[in-house]
């Protein structure tokens, strides 16, 4: 057999990808393939742990390389002794291990009405691992906090493209200082492969994955908590119920910090065709945040009535879930009469907070937990037929100039906005360095506007 040289280099690079022990993600939702935003699909939550492969990523640029050898974590600010740590130092600190959620701040954002801009995920920008590292506790002490310290900063190494402002976030010490709080070097036992932040990541349990900075290389202590883009424009939702589609005080916003109590149903998926009269089994997982699920309950009529699910029962479950983990749960429904049934599932936490029914919008689209509903169909033959996928159009020069030098048609086909949203994010991209001539805006804004507007469908 004769290999082509493009054989050869695709060859080649998976080979590199193996070497290096970098999981290959499969069967992914790609959102934007460069930076690599990946969705996992629904069955994922038939998982207790979500393996490697079907672990989603979310990163705001490209995926730096990090050399283990080269790599130190810088420890300053506001403490006492400056530290500069390698990699063997720090893991002789003891080794902690947890179970934890990490979801994205902006999972669910594809599902908010009236549509937001950003990465449009719908369920899948969360996963559960097994995380192992040491306590950020051990190193800030380690460091020794001064009187004034406020809030602990982490920086990566992955640097912005353009003029984007740097992705660095803070977290307040008393977080910080929590004991389940990690700076993580493994993920389900193996080191953290590169898409996921190796060679270390902050891990903050029953916060939003925004707060997870990944191939951390300097922690700063702050008097304060940091005032850059990330803290300050991104991440905040308004403290009060916004209404949907209108803008929101920023004065009266706040970072994002603890997840919500959500569940998500990973069996039967929307258009199943189930049997009349026979039970089927209707699973998932659940979690939610700092203080855990209490319990699961499934409606097959539209909300009137509830029935419990059991937590843990469900096959993978081999092991305490902790207190960040997600619970696997199941139950049995019986369709009881031909044609369309609506399936919801709701959780609650033990801290009394519940899954609401109806969507509480914010307009970055931030901790979507509205209850999940899934359309099945009892008793009918044949096979469902899905909407069918709309081709993304070709894009004229104007934008492939403009807007294609950074990342991927993906990330934008994926948006569905309005024309003034589109008009926003064109001076968001402008500012962070995108050559959109004056003359061409307005055209620009007409094609974005045609194909990717509110009512378009993907
Ligand atoms: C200088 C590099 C650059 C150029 C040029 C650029 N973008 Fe982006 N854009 C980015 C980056 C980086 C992201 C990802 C940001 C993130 O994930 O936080 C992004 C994200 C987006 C998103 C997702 C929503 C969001 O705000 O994160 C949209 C939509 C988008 N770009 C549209 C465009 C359009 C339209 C153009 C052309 C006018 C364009 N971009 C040109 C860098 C660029
Ligand atoms: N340095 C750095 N850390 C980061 C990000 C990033 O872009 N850069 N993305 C954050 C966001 S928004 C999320 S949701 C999680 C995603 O982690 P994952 O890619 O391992 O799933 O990482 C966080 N940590
Ligand atoms: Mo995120």
């Amino acid at each position: 057999m004769r290999l082509s040289r493009r054989h050869l280099l695709v060859l080649s690079a998976f080979a590199t990808s193996l070497r290096a022990g970098e999981p290959v993600k499969r069967g992914m939702i790609v959102r934007s393939a460069r930076p690599e935003d990946l969705e996992m699909p629904l069955d994922g939550f038939r998982d207790w742990i979500t393996p490697l492969e079907r672990f989603f990523v979310r990163s705001h640029v490209y995926t730096p390389a990090v050399d283990a050898a080269q790599w130190k974590l810088e420890v300053g600010g506001e403490v006492r002794n400056r530290l500069s740590l390698t990699l063997p130092e720090l893991q002789r600190l003891p080794k902690v291990e947890l179970p934890g959620v990490l979801e994205c701040a902006g999972n669910g954002r594809g599902l908010f009405q009236p549509t937001v801009p950003g990465i449009q995920w719908e369920y899948g920008a969360v996963g559960n691992a097994v995380w192992a590292g040491v306590r950020l506790r051990d190193v800030l002490e380690n460091a020794g906090l001064r009187a004034s310290a406020r809030d602990i900063l982490f920086d990566g190494a992955d640097l912005p493209i353009g003029k984007m402002p740097d992705f660095r976030r803070s977290i307040p010490v008393r977080k910080a200082l929590h004991p389940d709080t990690l700076l993580a070097y493994q993920m389900n036992g193996r080191p953290l492969s590169r898409s996921h932040g190796f060679p270390l990541r902050a891990v903050v349990p029953g916060w939003a994955g925004d707060c997870w900075v990944k191939w951390v290389t300097s922690i700063q202590v702050l008097d304060r908590e940091y005032e850059g883009f990330f803290m300050r424009t991104a991440y905040r939702i308004p403290t009060y119920a916004a209404q949907p589609g209108q803008a929101v005080d920023p004065a009266r916003t706040a970072p994002v910090t603890e997840l919500r109590v959500k569940s998500v149903i990973a069996s039967p998926q929307d258009g199943a065709r189930l049997a009349v009269g026979k039970p089927h089994a209707v699973s998932g997982a659940a979690w939610s945040g700092e203080s855990p699920v209490d319990r699961v309950e499934v409606s097959a009529d539209g909300g009137r009535s509830w029935f419990g699910a059991e937590l843990d029962r469900s096959a993978g479950t081999h092991r305490a879930p902790g207190r960040y983990g997600w619970r696997l749960w199941s139950t049995h429904w019986t369709p009881p009469a031909p044609g369309p049934h609506l399936l919801m599932a709701r959780a609650m936490s033990v801290s009394g907070a519940a899954q609401p029914l109806e969507p509480a919008w914010n307009p970055s689209g931030y901790l979507g937990n509205t209850v999940h509903r899934v359309r099945v169909e009892a008793g009918r033959a044949g096979t469902p037929a899905g909407p069918p996928a709309r081709p993304v159009p070709a894009f004229p020069v104007e934008a492939r100039t403009a807007c294609l030098g950074c990342h991927g048609e993906d990330i934008i086909a994926g948006q569905r906005l309005t024309r003034a949203q589109w008009e926003r994010e064109l001076d968001k991209m402008i500012g962070w360095g995108a050559p959109v001539t004056p003359a061409d805006r307005s055209a620009l804004v007409e094609f974005l506007f045609r194909h990717f507007g509110p009512a378009s469908h993907r």
